[in-house]
């Protein structure tokens, strides 16, 4: 028996959706279809079902009021870049960086797992919009999920409910995602998407990146196709506003791969020293770009939370988030303390006694893993940010006039370096490398290339989205300026030789003075980099020997950067663009000139 198929039952008239709707009930036979409508009530009897099930904790609720910790399978803590696919009608389309399945068998495959895979559990219809309502930037998605945890996620980084069936109206276009837990086997798990139907289906994984359709599989992997379609960027970028003393404010948008900073720099307070500068968070994952009627690129969040890593904040390096996380959040992995409070490496130095790590076992400071996974995160509405900028939901978006690129790096990249041109900075982009970290399965710490931060998450060839890149430049009349910066460079013995964290701010204070044309930079081979008399160090302890060393340009390090780039390049084969290998051929004669 399929229960409540009615479309009259639907709270739309959009019969695309309820027979949409109705074809995945057929498929997963649940007991209970709900129709999510994102309200408060709706919040309360969604948490007791999770609790019911352990799928939720509560916290401490007097030291964290409305907030849950979850556990996830140990299996599935991460996003699974091996099994994620985009699923274009041709191979070439997808491009030599992506899986790629064909569609047509990759839905009969999930289909077949699919087939009474809601049995016994709850279908919930989760519709969501992405980006400001109202906006011209606004998109529809809907998610089906069998996991409560999803849709109660999904209730905190979307506007979730009511307003998007509202704004979807009877005729509108959406998202179609397909989110089925299964049994959280490896071995049925698949995260595919089809951007030629504006779907995705999700599979077997729980985790955030896997299982929260709005983020990676639609901000990113779908929006990308259709940003090249109609001629925008959708980025893995941050979003913020430094207002200086004067109270002007300017807007900068950064793409740094996971877990290699966003969330911070979003969300930054400045030094001690910086009296009168604010840092205003627009957003810290994902931005949507489009060229305004004033020729400036104009910036959206389409996210209306955050999914953070836990490891790490601290009251001392995110004293914003330490603020955020008070009340009204989802940690999921982290350690939780005796009297029901949460821990994760960094937090401070010190970890409580009677922890439970992140699997629920009883830890200690001698055990030999850590409490909290290294991937572990929080979930929060935006609205717990005490740096929210104001115009966070603003319809029209943000006029950026900076973009940054950033990576992970222990050597080679200088703490910041400018580009001399946009189609420069597009070069920079393209070649960045990091650093791996935890947020995706495998091992942590190799540096590969990853592209504007976009390597997993680019939803079609790598080639074309670089002549996307270049051919923006003609419609952005008044193009915002394009850095790179790197936190993570190391003296010999391993330490960072930047503190980081609040201190960045000093380096958007130089980017804001080159944009202005206060202060010049010096030329290198690999583009510009500050004088150091430039750099506003007042109130920090650092020696202008460390400082130049994380400056330092060394030709032999960017000569085995070039080759890396090239091999990168080589890959990407027939679709690259030539513009970027002159570019490349170009600094690798100048390296050689200048004795590398
Ligand atoms: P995703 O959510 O995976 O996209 O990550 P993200 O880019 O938002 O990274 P996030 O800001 O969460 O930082 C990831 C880790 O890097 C955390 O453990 C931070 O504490 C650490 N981190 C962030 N900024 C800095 C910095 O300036 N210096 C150093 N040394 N570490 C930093
Ligand atoms: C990332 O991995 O870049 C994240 C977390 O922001 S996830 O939502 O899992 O993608
Ligand atoms: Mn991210």
């Amino acid at each position: 028996m399929t229960p409540n198929l009615d479309a009259d039952s639907a709270p739309t008239q959009n019969r695309a959706l309820t027979e949409w709707v109705a074809e995945i009930a057929n498929l997963t036979s649940p007991d209970k279809i709900l129709w999510c409508d994102g309200s408060e009530a709706e919040r309360a009897r969604l948490t007791e079902i999770a609790i019911a099930s352990g799928t939720l904790l509560p916290l401490n609720q007097k030291k964290r009021p409305n907030s849950y910790l979850h556990r996830s399978n140990p299996n599935d803590v991460a996003r699974t870049e091996q099994l994620t696919f985009i699923c274009s009608p041709n191979k070439n389309d997808s491009g030599p960086t992506n899986n790629w399945a064909d569609p047509a068998e990759t839905y009969a495959r999930l289909r077949g797992w699919l087939k009474g895979s809601m049995r016994g559990r709850t279908m919930y219809v989760v519709p969501y919009v992405m980006g400001p309502l109202g906006s011209r930037f606004a998109k529809i998605g809907v998610e089906i999920t069998d996991s409560v945890y999803v849709a109660l996620s999904m209730r905190i980084m979307t506007r979730m409910g009511r307003a998007a069936l509202e704004m979807l109206g009877g005729n509108g276009d959406f998202c179609r995602g397909v989110h089925c837990t299964l049994d959280l086997n490896p071995e049925r798990r698949l995260i595919c998407h089809f951007p030629q139907d504006n779907a995705i289906w999700s599979v077997g994984s729980g985790y955030g990146g896997n299982a929260l359709l709005s983020k990676k599989c639609f901000a990113l992997r779908i929006a990308s196709v259709q940003g090249r379609r109609e001629g925008w960027l959708a980025e893995h970028m941050l979003i913020l506003g430094i207002q200086n003393p004067k109270g002007e404010t300017t807007y900068i948008a950064a793409a740094f791969p996971s877990a290699c900073g966003k969330t911070n720099l979003a969300m930054l307070t400045p030094p001690p020293a910086f009296a009168g500068w604010k840092v205003f968070t627009i957003g810290d994952d994902i931005a949507w770009m489009r060229v305004g009627e004033d020729g400036r690129l104009w910036a959206v969040n389409p996210e209306n939370g955050y999914f953070g890593v836990a490891p790490g904040t601290s009251a001392h390096s995110n004293p914003n988030a330490m603020k955020m996380l008070e009340h009204d959040s989802i940690f999921t992995n982290v350690a939780m303390t005796p009297d029901g409070d949460v821990w994760w490496e960094g937090l401070d130095d010190h970890p409580p006694d009677g922890l439970l790590d992140w699997q629920g076992h009883p830890w200690n400071q001698n055990s030999k893993d850590k409490a909290a996974h290294p991937n572990s995160r929080f979930t929060t509405p935006m609205t717990n940010n005490p740096a929210l900028s104001p115009h966070a939901n603003d319809p029209r978006g943000v006029p950026i006039s900076a973009i940054i690129f950033g990576g992970r790096r222990a050597t080679t990249m200088p703490l910041v370096l400018e580009s001399e041109s946009w189609s420069h900075g597009v070069f920079m982009g393209a070649t960045m490398g990091s650093e791996t970290t935890a947020a995706a399965s495998g091992a942590v710490g190799v540096v590969r290339r990853d592209p504007m931060a976009m390597l997993p998450f680019c939803g079609y060839n790598m080639g074309d989205y670089f002549g996307h890149w270049l051919t923006m430049e003609k419609s952005i009349k008044r193009p915002p300026k394009i850095f790179m910066v790197n936190w993570f460079r190391k003296d010999r013995d391993g330490n960072f030789l930047w503190p980081g964290f609040g201190d960045n701010l000093r380096v958007l204070k130089w980017i804001l003075d080159r944009i202005e044309g206060r202060v010049s930079s010096e030329k290198t081979p690999v583009g510009g980099v500050p004088k150091i008399s430039d750099l506003d160090i007042r109130g920090l302890e650092i020696s202008a020997d460390q400082l130049r060393e994380d400056l330092a340009i060394k030709p032999a390090e960017w000569e085995t950067e070039m080759n890396s780039a090239a091999e990168f390049f080589d890959k990407i084969g027939p679709t690259m663009p030539k513009l970027l290998r002159e570019k490349h051929q170009h600094l690798v004669a100048s390296l050689a000139a200048n004795g590398a």
